[in-house]
């Protein structure tokens, strides 16, 4: 299953590495074409190249949309060697065996990110590097196809082993690897053009990433897994730099996540804000005059649960915050920034992980969410509903307070990204008591009291700090119960969705409790 390589089309957007692994190739007595701009490179370098054009007969044509598009191409990358009938035909028409492919595509995706014009974008589209990717990667019983520039050190290995030749396995590997690559260049231009003509609900969409980094484990070490870029270039963890400490695991990942797009929803200009996350839900979320404030009022939430927490934060990172967060074990901090003070902080903590991103999420741009359900997947919109004060609507005699009402916009932001069902306690810009992910709303309110209380008793506080709070729920009270509850642990204000069958016997709850309550018209499950 040793196949020599003796003729190679290299055609590369992309010159990363190229004329290192030609050289290879030509030491090794390999024929080289190439189309334009990859055969200039070539021959800048002193390497003998024939031009595509040479080979079909054809000049490149119509700005380079047709190169490599003509059967003494596609018929080099597709006959098979030992059969009869394609040996005739290449002898018949004079067209020579490609055995080795080297291609990278037009840089659709940077385009799109770069925020490239529709026409620049459709002008990325590859055509002619798909088509000969797509061939050779089914002809990989004879052809060997690279497709990423990170493979090039493990082809010139494979030569080296086999004395010049590919064996099958390797060859097998690489087809796999360029139909992944394929697939997810046209899931790019697809997701584009949907993204582009602003389609309403999601039809007919594709999902394909590409591969950023292997994983050690999943959500359990049995598991394996990878971490994919779907190519959008969002601020996140999926794009963020790593700028020190362990290797992100599963968990962390999808941690850093949440934290990351919790915090997202403070506008930097509004104040420094802190998130501390722990199994995807946030365990604290503070503003501060400072940084260092914000963090330690989120910690205080919740000091215990804080404990191997993601740390996230909406603004640069600064020394003091650095110093106070390396005080207790952390997981992950994730900030658009860090002033050198903090990095020097860091740098004594090895494991700790610091990611870097550029600005924060933006909670209002549109993207899909995509979850896998057995044989199948679900997708929706990402949730990016938004409550401005100006839809809230007053139900209750009593109208919220300033005070109040700048606690329940904030309680409402945390709620969003609280598992369901989430209720959660604000006091003065923190959270003081949350309760996620209970199969009834009455034990999250329970719950989140609960967590209120432990508070008090941790910080050796007189009373709960639920006493004077907010409360946020995801959705609405269907009985006067939670509600009740809530004002019970002391609670003074709520804003929920309502739409409750029993909307009056709750509003005529809060009325007596002399609670004030404001509906937001949308609910934020999230599951
Ligand atoms: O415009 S194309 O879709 N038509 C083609 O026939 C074709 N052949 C190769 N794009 C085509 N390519 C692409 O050109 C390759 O995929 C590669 O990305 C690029 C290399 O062009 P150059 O060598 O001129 O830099």
């Amino acid at each position: 299953t040793l196949v020599p390589i003796g003729r190679a089309l290299l055609s590369v957007s992309d010159k990363t590495g190229l004329l290192d692994l030609a050289h290879v190739l030509a030491a090794r007595g390999v024929e080289l074409i190439s189309t334009g701009g990859t055969a200039a490179a070539l021959r800048g370098a002193g390497l003998a190249v024939r031009d595509v054009a040479e080979v079909t007969g054809f000049p490149e044509m119509m700005d380079g949309r047709v190169k490599t598009l003509h059967p003494m191409v596609h018929g080099g990358l597709l006959a098979l060697r030992d059969e009869p009938s394609h040996r005739a035909a290449m002898e018949g028409h004079g067209i020579a065996p490609i055995d080795l492919l080297v291609v990278n595509l037009y840089p659709f995706e940077q385009t799109v990110a770069g925020g490239g014009s529709y026409e620049d974008c459709v002008e990325n589209i590859d055509i002619g590097g798909p088509a000969m990717i797509r061939a050779a990667a089914k002809n990989h019983r004879f052809v060997s196809v690279v497709t990423d520039p990170e493979d090039y050190a493990a082809l010139v290995a494979e030569l080296d082993a086999n004395g010049g030749a590919t064996g099958l396995a390797f060859r097998q590997r690489l087809a796999q690897t360029a139909y992944a690559r394929t697939a997810a260049y046209d899931a790019a231009v697809s997701n584009w053009m949907a993204g582009a003509l602003d389609l309403a609900a999601p039809r007919r969409r594709v999902f394909a990433g590409t591969l950023r980094q292997g994983l050690r484990y999943g959500e359990n070490p049995h598991q394996t897994a990878g971490f994919y870029t779907d190519g959008s270039d969002r601020p996140g963890v999926a794009t963020a730099d790593q700028l020190q400490g362990k290797e992100l695991s599963y968990n962390n990942i999808n941690d850093t996540d949440a934290a990351f797009e919790l915090v997202s929803e403070f506008l930097p200009a509004e104040g420094p804000a802190c998130a501390i996350i722990k199994h995807a839900n946030p365990c604290g979320v503070a503003r501060g005059d400072t940084l260092i404030e914000a963090y330690r009022r989120a910690y205080d939430c919740d000091r215990t649960s804080a404990f191997g927490g993601i740390v996230a934060l909406n603004r640069p990172l600064d020394g003091p915050t650095a110093e106070e967060i390396a005080a207790i074990f952390t997981e992950v901090v994730i900030a658009p920034g860090a002033d050198e003070a903090a990095r020097a902080v860091f740098a004594a903590k090895k494991n700790l992980r610091l990611l870097v991103t550029q600005g924060l999420a933006n909670p209002q741009s549109p993207a899909l969410a995509v979850r896998q359900v057995s044989g199948g997947y679900l997708v929706q919109d990402k949730d990016t509903g938004f409550v401005a004060p100006g839809d809230l609507r007053t139900v209750t005699r009593r109208a919220p307070t300033a005070q109040e009402l700048t606690d329940l916009l904030f309680a409402w932001k945390v709620a969003k990204h609280v598992k369901s069902n989430a209720i959660v306690y604000v006091r003065n810009g923190a959270t003081v008591g949350v309760g996620a992910g209970q199969m009834s709303r009455i034990d999250s309110t329970r719950i989140a009291a609960r967590k209120a209380q432990d508070m008090a008793e941790v910080l050796g506080l007189a009373e709960s700090p639920a006493r004077g709070s907010v409360v946020a729920s995801d959705a609405f009270f269907p009985f006067a119960d939670g509600l009740l509850a809530a004002a019970e642990a002391g609670a003074t204000a709520i804003i929920q969705p309502g739409g409750s069958m029993r909307d009056e016997e709750v509003i005529a709850a809060a009325d007596e409790a002399g609670l004030a309550m404001v509906f937001t018209g949308m609910r934020h499950f999230r599951h």
